[in-house]
This record gives C-alpha cells, structure tokens and sequence, in this order.
C-alpha cells in the first residue's frame, strides 16, 4: 500500500486517522504541495485533479479521500467504522458529503488565505501565477488566486469562514445528541472532520471552539486515541505548523468571525 500524502494536508489526514484506526502499515510519498509537486506529470496520471491524497493498493489507483476511507473500510472491516445500521450509515455518508461539497473548499480558501499566502507571496511573481496556472480546476484557480493576492480581504474569504462555521454548527448539533457524528460508535464521520478542527488551530482560528462545547469534548476525545498521535502527531512538521500559526496570529485583528 502506498500513500501519496503530505503531513499538512487535511483530506492526507483523514486518509492517515483511518489507515492508523486500521493498524495498517504503507509506504510514504510525500508531496511538497508549495513547489507543485501534485502538478508533475507523473502524479497528474494517477490523479488527474492535481490534488492529494492517492493511495495505490494491489496496482489499482484510488482517488478521493472520502472513497478511499470507504474503501479502506470494505478491504479490512475490523475494527469497523462504519455504524450498524442503515440510517446511521446514511447520515454518515452525507455529513461526509457536506464535509467534501463545503467544508473541503472553504477550508482551502481560509489555509492558502493565511497560513499558506506569506511561503507563496515570497516566490517570484511569475512562478508564483505559473503555479495557480496549473491548478486543473477552474473554480479553486481562481479562488486561489483571489486569497493570494487579498488575503483574508479578500470577499470570498469571508463566504467560506462563514461556510466553514455552518458545517462546525451543525456537528455540534449532531454531539449535542451523541457521543460521535455518527451515532454511539466512532466511526469515519469522526475522522473525516477532526483534521478541520485541527486546522482552526493551525490557523490560530480556534477560539471560534468557544462555541462549540460539545465539538470541543469530542475533540478532546479523538486527540486522546493513539491513531491520532499516529496520524497526526507523528507527522506534523513544526516549521509548518508555526509558520501557519504566527500568519494566523498576523491577521488575527483583521478577521470579523461570523455572528
Ligand atoms: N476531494 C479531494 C480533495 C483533495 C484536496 O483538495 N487536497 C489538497 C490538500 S488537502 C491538495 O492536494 N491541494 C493542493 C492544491 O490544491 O494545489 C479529496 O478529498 O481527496
């Protein structure tokens, strides 16, 4: 089994949270996402979408860190984290969803709008805009390029906190009721969403946990698991974690947070 991943990236860490649950060993390929690594020709033919995580198992090409989680849970069920029954595994798949139709996108424009905008404004300016020029997707090229310039002032910025919060709302809703997202059992609802509450953190955005009391217990639950140390801990590199820090505690003054 090999991952293509990168310790910082969200959707590397949901995959890893689940491989770890799983105790299932692979070998490591990391990608430098700030130099263009996802945009090499060669990783381009395994996915497409310039984008990581892809993880390769039994010489087939898997995509997608949402179906990779799936599919991870089809190849090695035990321990399971899929819930027991039909309607708990129904709202797991759609908060998944929510996750990778809203959250996944304006977590991208909140990170490059802090963390990643002072590594990216330091590069020349044209090999700074030949790198947004390789971005596959339409919509996240320009996105991207509207934070690198504007930063947190950027209008669109402001969308995708407030989008970031409403599916924070509604998970908090969700462990109001129970202990995890998707019923009384961990399962893969939860580690779809703890590498976006790390981020907050990352982006010295987390005192928007303050609302959040049910979120936070749970949080503090998942951070206790030895996959988490695994998954997480163990790769996190802390150069890149205290430079998305102090860019977050730079422009901290010049955020409004969503009523
Ligand atoms: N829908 C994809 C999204 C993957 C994605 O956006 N990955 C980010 C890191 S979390 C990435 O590779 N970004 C590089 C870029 O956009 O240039 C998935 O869930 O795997």
């Amino acid at each position: 089994m090999k991952l293509y991943h990168n310790p910082m990236s969200t959707c590397s860490q949901k995959v890893r949270l689940v491989l770890a649950e799983k105790q299932l060993e692979f070998e490591s390929v990391i990608l430098d996402l700030q130099s263009g690594a996802q945009f090499e020709s060669g990783y381009l033919k395994l996915n497409p979408q310039g984008v990581v995580p892809t993880l390769v198992h039994q010489a087939q090409v898997i995509t997608e860190s949402t179906l990779i989680n799936e599919y991870l849970e089809d190849c090695y069920p035990e321990p399971s984290l899929l819930p027991k029954t039909a309607i708990e595994r129904y709202q797991l798949r759609a908060f998944c969803k929510q996750l990778d139709d809203h959250l996944h996108p304006a977590c991208g424009v909140i990170t490059y709008a802090i963390g990643a905008r002072p590594g990216l404004l330091k590069k020349p300016e044209a090999e700074l805009a030949a790198l947004i020029a390789q971005i596959p997707d339409e919509a996240r090229r320009r996105h991207r390029a509207m934070v690198i310039q504007d930063g947190v002032h950027a209008p669109i910025f402001k969308t995708a906190f407030a989008q970031y919060l409403q599916v924070l709302d509604f998970a908090e809703a969700q462990l109001a009721l129970r202990p995890f997202l998707a019923g009384t059992q961990l399962s893969l609802a939860d580690y779809a969403l703890t590498p976006y509450v790390l981020r907050l953190e990352h982006l010295a955005l987390d005192k928007v946990m303050t609302r959040y009391p049910a979120l936070a217990t749970w949080y503090q639950l998942i951070q206790q698991r030895d996959s988490y140390q695994i998954a997480i801990n163990d790769w996190l590199p802390k150069a890149a974690v205290a430079s998305f820090k102090a860019a977050g505690e730079a422009v901290a003054a010049e955020i409004t947070f969503p009523e």
